[in-house]
Formats: structure tokens, C-alpha cells, sequence
């Protein structure tokens, strides 16, 4: 519990600001690197993760990036249940609440649980929502998912509020990496005003103004992903941060 009510805690003063490392894409000075450089300039938080696992680097990154950081929390951010570590300040545990597809709802935490349990990582449980982002996400192939068509904010809404009501305790709504069109402002004021739990919002996001709005209509974090690794740029973090820490709630 000691990570999420850091994130409850968080969410209160402000939004927040959170960067997504792709454990698979980066050297281990590179995570190291970018981890550092990412507190330095004001991130507020760093996800681990990915769609897939082609090189056999997951965990070595994970544990430098968490030897990395002073002060922020790491959460990995699974694709699948082997992204389990002992190395993290918890685990997002996703079900992914818009699929109908069992496995991704209740298979993959199945395979997941034996470990968390061994290895003692915080896991919270999180109601992932796949909005459509515009063109085919990583997110939606990999998990055979239909996302939430873009302009149905109602639909979003009740799939974030069936997640609270079954219990999870986050819910991160993503329009996949990459997205073209990020999660709509008004979809994200619809689903913040129906829930009472931290709202994540990602996917498609490449501008400071365009995170600040979506901090600004509810997002309590924000996060970025592809627009850093196309080139690890310290003026951009620190930009973003400030736009989020900056905007105000709707
Ligand atoms: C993806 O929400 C994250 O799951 C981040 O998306 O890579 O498009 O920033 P981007």
C-alpha cells in the first residue's frame, strides 16, 4: 500500500508528470541516463514497460533505473505477466477493462500472481482503458481488443466506473503508443468526474500545451512515452513538467 497512497498523496497536490522507459529499446547506461536526466527535470514518476520483450534486458534495466532515481517512484507498467519484478516500487496490475478478451482481463494476472507474490512487489490493481487512438496501436494488436471508439467519452466513463466498482484502485486510459489522436479533454472530464481514484492518461501525447490540457481536464498523470525516445531531450522533460504541474483543473 506504501506506493499508492504515494500516488493518492501525489495526485492531490497536482498533476503529475510521469515518463515511460521501454526497458527493451535502452542500454543500461542509457536507462540510467534517461532516469536520472528524467527527476532532474521534474518528472514526477517513471513507468517500465512495453508491449513485448525481445531482448533479455527487462530486469537488469528495472534495477538500475530503481538504483537510478533519488526520490520518484518506478512502477512497471506490464505488457504481459512476465514483466514481474522485485525491483520496482509496484506493479500496475492491468486488466484490460474495455477487452473482451479473457485473457487479457483475467489470464494474464492469473500467471502474474504466483509471482508477485514470491517476489513481494506492491501490486495495485489498475482498470486499463484502450481508446482509439487513430490508427492501429501495439496495445490492440497484441491483446486482440477492440478500443473504445474516440468520441463515446460515455462509454469510456462507465468502463472506468465498472473497474472502481469491481475494486481496482487506478485507471489508466491510453490510446496506445503512438497514437495519432490523443484521449479527447472532454473524455477525460467525463471519466474524472465519475470516478474517486488516480486517473493515468497516455498514448499519443508530443507537446507540453497538449499534456497541460489533458492535466487541466482531469488527468492526474500524464504520460509520455515515444515522443522521448525519438530523441532524449532534457529541455522537452523539463517543459512537460512544468506545462502539467502548471495547468489547472477544469
Ligand atoms: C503508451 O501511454 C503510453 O502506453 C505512452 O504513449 O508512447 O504515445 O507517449 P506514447
Amino acid at each position: 500500500m506504501k506506493t499508492y497512497k504515494l500516488l493518492i498523496e501525489m495526485a492531490k497536490q497536482q498533476a503529475n508528470y510521469f515518463c515511460l522507459l521501454d526497458p527493451d529499446n535502452l542500454s543500461g547506461e542509457e536507462a540510467r541516463e534517461y532516469a536520472c536526466k528524467s527527476e532532474e527535470n521534474g518528472a514526477d514518476g517513471i513507468l517500465v514497460g512495453g508491449s513485448l520483450m525481445y531482448n533479455d534486458c527487462f530486469e537488469d534495466n528495472l534495477k538500475i533505473i530503481k538504483g537510478a532515481v533519488k526520490k520518484i517512484p518506478v512502477l512497471i507498467f506490464p505488457g504481459l505477466f512476465n514483466f514481474v519484478s522485485r525491483y520496482a516500487d509496484a506493479l500496475l496490475l492491468l486488466s484490460v477493462v474495455s477487452s473482451r478478451n479473457p485473457q487479457m482481463l483475467i489470464g494474464e494476472q492469473v500467471r502474474a500472481a504466483p509471482l508477485i507474490k514470491k517476489y513481494g512487489v506492491e501490486a495495485i490493481g489498475t482498470g486499463y482503458i484502450l481508446i482509439d487512438g487513430g490508427n492501429n496501436s501495439s496495445v490492440q494488436y497484441m491483446s486482440h481488443s477492440m478500443p473504445i471508439p474516440h468520441a463515446k467519452d460515455d462509454i469510456a466513463a462507465v468502463h472506468a466506473l465498472a473497474a472502481q466498482y469491481m475494486g481496482m484502485r487506478i485507471i489508466y486510459m491510453d490510446a496506445g503508443s503512438g497514437a495519432v489522436n490523443p484521449i479527447s479533454n472532454s473524455m477525460i472530464s467525463q471519466v474524472k468526474s465519475d470516478i474517486n481514484i488516480p486517473l493515468f492518461v497516455g498514448g499519443g501525447i508530443r507537446k507540453p500545451d497538449i499534456a497541460a490540457q489533458k492535466a487541466a481536464a482531469g488527468a492526474d498523470f500524464v504520460v509520455t512515452g515515444n515522443v522521448l525516445e525519438e530523441g532524449f531531450d532534457t529541455r522537452l522533460i523539463r517543459e512537460f513538467a512544468q506545462a502539467i504541474h502548471h495547468s489547472r483543473r477544469i
